[in-house]
C-alpha cells in the first residue's frame, strides 16, 4: 500500500468518526451532555484533590523516650549510617528532612520521611503536645541495659503519650524500641514489655483513683478491670529491637516505611 493512499484512508475514516459524532452530539438531549461534562469536571477535580490530601499527610516520625536511651545516636544511623559518637547533648530538638541512609543506593523517586528527636526533658505533656499534632508515628525508645532502675519513669513518659488526644483520636502507630541489644546484658523485648505493662497497671489504677479535679490524663488507658496489656491499645503498637552503636536498626527502618511510604 503506498503512502498517498493510506493517508487518504486514514481522511475519510477520520471525516467518518467527526460525523459520527456530530450526529450523535444533535441526538442527545442537552442535559444528558451536560451531566457527561459535569462527571468529567468532577473527577478532574477529585484526582486533584487526592493528590493535595496527599501531599499533605504526615512524613513526620518522633524519636522519644528517656535522656541516654539512644535517640540521637539512632537519629543520625538512619540519616548518615553511622553513630556519630561522642555528639555533645543538645537541649534544642534534632530533626531533619531525608531519605534514609539505607534508601540512598535505591533508584527513583523516594519520599523523604521527617525524623524528630525529642530531648527527653520535653516529657512534660505540654512540650511533646508540640510535636504530636504533626507525628504519623512515634518511636518510643527504652535503654534495654539500663532498662530496670529507669522503668518507672519509662513507664510514666509512655502513659503520657498513650493517652494524649493526638495519640489517642488519630490512632498514631506507636513503636517500643528497645535499644543497646548489643550488650549481652540487655533486657529482651518480652521481659521489657512485661515491666513495662504492670507499671502502666498501677500507674493506671493510682491515676483513675485521684479526684476528677486533678486528672491530668486526657484519656483512660485499655480495658477498665483487666490488667493492662499493649494490646488494649486501639492504636497500632509494636515492640522491637535495635542497636543504635552498631547500626542494627532495620526494625526501625521498618516502622518508618511502613507509615511513610516511599
Ligand atoms: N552499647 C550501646 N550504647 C548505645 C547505644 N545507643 C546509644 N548508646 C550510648 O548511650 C548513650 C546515650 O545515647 P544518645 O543517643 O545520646 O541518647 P539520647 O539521650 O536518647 O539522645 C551514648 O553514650 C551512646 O553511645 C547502643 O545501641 N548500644
Ligand atoms: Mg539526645
Amino acid at each position: 500500500m503506498n503512502f498517498e493512499k493510506m493517508e487518504k484512508e486514514v481522511k475519510i475514516q477520520v471525516q467518518k468518526w467527526v460525523g459520527e459524532a456530530q450526529e450523535l452530539i444533535q441526538k442527545t438531549p442537552q442535559t444528558q451532555i451536560y451531566a457527561a461534562f459535569a462527571v468529567v469536571i468532577f473527577t478532574v477535580l477529585l484526582l486533584i484533590f487526592i493528590k493535595l490530601f496527599k501531599r499533605a499527610s504526615s512524613n513526620t516520625i518522633l524519636l522519644t523516650g528517656l535522656s541516654g536511651s539512644g535517640k540521637t545516636i539512632l537519629f543520625h544511623q538512619l540519616r548518615d549510617g553511622s553513630s556519630h559518637l561522642g555528639t555533645v547533648t543538645s537541649m534544642e530538638p534534632n530533626e531533619g528532612t531525608f531519605v534514609l541512609h539505607a534508601e540512598m543506593n535505591k533508584k527513583g523517586k523516594i519520599k523523604p520521611v521527617h525524623i524528630i528527636d525529642v530531648p527527653g526533658h520535653y516529657r512534660l505533656r505540654t512540650k511533646l503536645d508540640e510535636f504530636l499534632p504533626q507525628a504519623a508515628g512515634v518511636v518510643f525508645v527504652i535503654d534495654a541495659v539500663e532498662f530496670l532502675p529507669n522503668c518507672r519513669a519509662a513507664s510514666e513518659y509512655l502513659y503520657e503519650i498513650l493517652t494524649g488526644a493526638n495519640v489517642v483520636k488519630k490512632k498514631i502507630p506507636l513503636l517500643i524500641l528497645c535499644n543497646k541489644v548489643d550488650k549481652v546484658t540487655a533486657h529482651t523485648k518480652e521481659f521489657i514489655r512485661k515491666q513495662l505493662e504492670k507499671e502502666i497497671d498501677k500507674l493506671r489504677a493510682s491515676r483513675t483513683a485521684v479526684s476528677e479535679a486533678d486528672v491530668t490524663n486526657e484519656f483512660t488507658l485499655g480495658t477498665p478491670g483487666a490488667a493492662f496489656t499493649f494490646s488494649q491499645c486501639h492504636n497500632k503498637l509494636v515492640i522491637g529491637e535495635s542497636s543504635g552503636l552498631t547500626g542494627e536498626i532495620d526494625q526501625l527502618e521498618d516502622f518508618v516505611r511502613n507509615i511513610v511510604k516511599p
